[in-house]
């Protein structure tokens, strides 16, 4: 009997547990605790007919494209570090949705760590290559630009907004001076398109 007493209490924890956790937050939505804490979408705003938000799985549904590519950091730029195959969505299919304004001249690109990085609007129409990428080698990834043949400073990862603008805006490392190109010279050079 005392052993039955016992399970009835330890269930009525575990009940108590389960749901008394979810009316947490002042929000009585069914989303999971982890979905809160991060925006689990993309903002693309600017100089656009149509600004949007889209989600992950938004992202994730969209016809996909497939690239394989190597990111190199200026810092060692004969060592590759990451490669392989990356899946995501041609990034101007994200802006032809958007309806691209007369006089957008530039992208300006927002991560979640305060990171930017920026490309022209004309680049990235003329090359399907250029993605957003949610998944390298068949593991997912939180969005991030991939860029073929273009330094790694171009491949913001932890994407946030994707901005277009009418000025020559210049992310983290090009307003530091780093050739806003980005264009990878030499030996190194792979996967341009
Ligand atoms: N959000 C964000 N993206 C970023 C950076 C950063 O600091 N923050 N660094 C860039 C630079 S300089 C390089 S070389 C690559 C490094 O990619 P990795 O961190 O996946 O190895 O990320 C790029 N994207
Ligand atoms: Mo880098």
């Amino acid at each position: 009997m005392k052993k039955e007493l016992f399970a009835l209490f330890v269930l009525i924890l575990l009940i108590l547990g389960t749901y008394g956790l979810k009316g947490q937050g002042g929000n009585s939505s069914t989303q999971s605790p982890v979905s809160k804490q991060r925006a689990d979408f993309i903002e693309i705003t600017g100089f656009v007919e149509r600004p949007y938000n889209i989600t992950y799985e938004e992202l994730e549904a969209l016809p996909s494209k497939s690239v394989t590519a190597e990111l190199y950091c200026v810092d060692s730029p004969n060592l590759p570090r990451k490669s392989g195959t990356w899946i995501g969505v041609p990034l101007r299919v994200l802006l032809e949705r958007a309806g691209v304004k007369e006089g957008a001249y530039k992208i300006a690109f927002y991560a979640e760590d305060g990171y930017t990085t920026d490309l022209y609007v004309e680049d990235v129409m003329n090359n399907k290559s250029i993605i957003v990428a949610y998944e390298l080698n068949g593991k997912p990834i939180k969005p991030r630009l991939v860029v073929p043949g273009r330094w790694g400073y171009k491949w913001i990862k932890g994407l946030t907004k994707i901005r277009l603008v009418n000025y020559n805006f210049k992310g983290t490392w090009e307003s530091a001076g780093y050739p806003d190109e980005a264009y990878i010279e030499g030996p190194t050079q792979r996967g341009a398109s």
